[in-house]
């Protein structure tokens, strides 16, 4: 059993319903999920859109390897809606990324953990420093809350009051 991080962004349809769904596909077909961070509204990185995102963060405790979890993200990604074209950064309905894979490290060509670009995203560092601020990243050895510290990416990141699901 391996605890994990998944990250998930949405800029396109019902944004909440999409986060939604994509956390009742994750309970499905990935793991249990330990954490969920707040829902954050987010300024797009990366490529130019009118469309704001909403970012979450959540911890899972799965039982697939990394290469099976690639998948099953894929999958729920693709059931979800989503259509992936070739080329740079799209507005997309659902975007699940596997941030942490326990202190894994893989760099192949379909699957790089930890996630290449975490320490660069405040929409990646702001929810994930909520819920684990004091787990070291395996390749830059800090942790999370000096990654957030360090972070010079000024683009909006803010808390939302968005309940995704209900304590239980
Ligand atoms: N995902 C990207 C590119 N840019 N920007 C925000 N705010 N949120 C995202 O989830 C996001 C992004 C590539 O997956
Ligand atoms: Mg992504
Ligand atoms: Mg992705």
């Amino acid at each position: 059993m391996r605890k994990i991080y998944l990250g998930i962004g949405t800029n396109l349809g019902d944004r909440e319903d999409n986060l939604r769904g994509a956390m009742s596909m994750i309970r499905e077909h990935i793991g249990r999920v330990i954490k969920i961070s707040s829902v954050y509204e987010t300024e797009p990185w990366g490529f130019v859109t009118e469309n704001s995102f909403l970012n979450i963060v959540t911890e899972i405790d799965t039982e697939l390897d990394p290469y099976r979890l690639l998948d099953q993200a894929l999958m729920a990604e693709a059931r979800l809606g989503r259509v992936r074209t070739a080329g740079g950064y799209r507005s997309r309905l659902i975007d699940i990324d596997i941030l942490l894979y326990g202190r894994k490290i893989i760099n192949s060509g379909i699957l790089k953990i930890p996630h290449p670009r975490i320490h660069e995203r405040r929409f990646v560092l702001e929810p994930l420093n909520e819920i684990a601020p004091e787990i070291v990243h395996p390749l830059l050895k800090k942790k999370i809350k000096t990654l957030l510290e360090e972070c010079d990416d000024r683009r909006s990141v803010e808390r939302t009051d968005i309940i995704i699901e209900e304590e239980h």
